[in-house]
């Protein structure tokens, strides 16, 4: 079971009578480098770690998985994060009896900062009963295939508008998007190098490898570090602008995420109606001016 913890950037699944409580997107040091831009932010990780003891101390989860992008700075460690990532698992780690990582593109070399009792899940993710979760950057393992829901971070969605006066407003968003199974299927069939013979359909190169269809959607979670930048999808939407094709990651590149007829909703959980409807407003608007 899947519950959304409104107004929180966060999710739980109960599965075996197991609760893990999912957040995305840290970001930990990246005030670190908005100073080299000039503007000086002090430290968020003491936020992020409060907002997180109330969470855990009102949903008291079993376990506690990051679903990548712990760090900032992608490939090296910054100064700043050598202080303050160990800081949060040392923290978090006496809130929750497990801590679970999925590395994401953001978190090389994050070995290095994890305390022992921290665990480090592969990049292709973790499944959970019926929920396949992963960063995004990278292809999930292809057992996740067979499950009913894929999970990932990794874009910080957002949504943005004008008020009439003319003041942009963004908030960060949850999207649900209905996935075309069969035509994802063969997209990670390719990236996994898995050729499909030309006389058989992915389902049957699949259940050869003993992997049963069933992914119905895809959740994108918002960060949790919610001081962070985001794609703002009803504007550019996901895939179509140009500079952030390399960096959406291979399943929303595939063409198998219905991104128009996605839900879309507020952290509180209010429901904004359908991707599709909310670009038509947009577009008309700027037709209008
Ligand atoms: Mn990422």
């Amino acid at each position: 079971m899947l519950r959304l913890l409104s107004p929180h950037a966060a999710l739980s699944i109960t599965h075996d009578s197991e609760k893990t409580l999912v957040i995305s997107d840290l970001h930990i040091g990246w005030e670190m480098s908005l100073m080299e831009e000039g503007v000086h932010v002090p430290s968020q990780t003491g936020k992020l770690i409060e907002r997180l003891r109330g969470i855990i101390s009102s949903e008291k989860p079993d376990n506690l998985l990051i679903l990548g992008d712990i760090k900032h700075a992608v490939a090296k460690i910054e100064t700043e994060e050598w202080r303050d990532v160990p800081m949060f698992f040392d923290e978090v780690t006496r809130m929750v009896p497990k801590v679970q990582v999925v590395p994401g593109n953001h978190d090389g070399d994050i070995e290095a900062l994890l305390p022992e009792d921290v665990t480090l899940l592969p990049p292709r993710g973790i499944t959970i009963g019926d929920f396949g979760l992963f960063h995004g950057h990278t292809w999930p393992f292809l057992e996740m295939l067979s499950c009913r829901t894929l999970i990932i971070g990794h874009v910080h969605p957002v949504i943005t508008f004008r008020d009439p006066i003319g003041f942009r407003i963004t908030r960060q968003i949850w999207v649900k998007a209905p996935c075309n199974s069969g035509m994802l299927a063969r997209a990670m069939l390719r990236g996994h190098g898995l050729r499909v013979r030309r006389d058989e359909s992915p389902d049957e190169a699949l259940s050869r490898l003993n992997i049963h269809i069933a992914v119905g959607n895809l959740i994108i979670m918002p960060s949790f570090n919610d001081f962070l930048g985001g794609q703002a999808v009803n504007t550019y939407g996901l895939v179509r602008q140009e500079r952030f094709k390399g960096f959406i990651g291979p399943v929303l590149r595939s063409g198998s995420i219905a991104f128009e007829n996605a839900e879309i909703y507020l952290l509180d959980g209010a429901y904004l109606g359908s991707l599709g409807r909310l670009r038509e407003i947009m577009r008309a608007k700027a037709n209008q001016s």
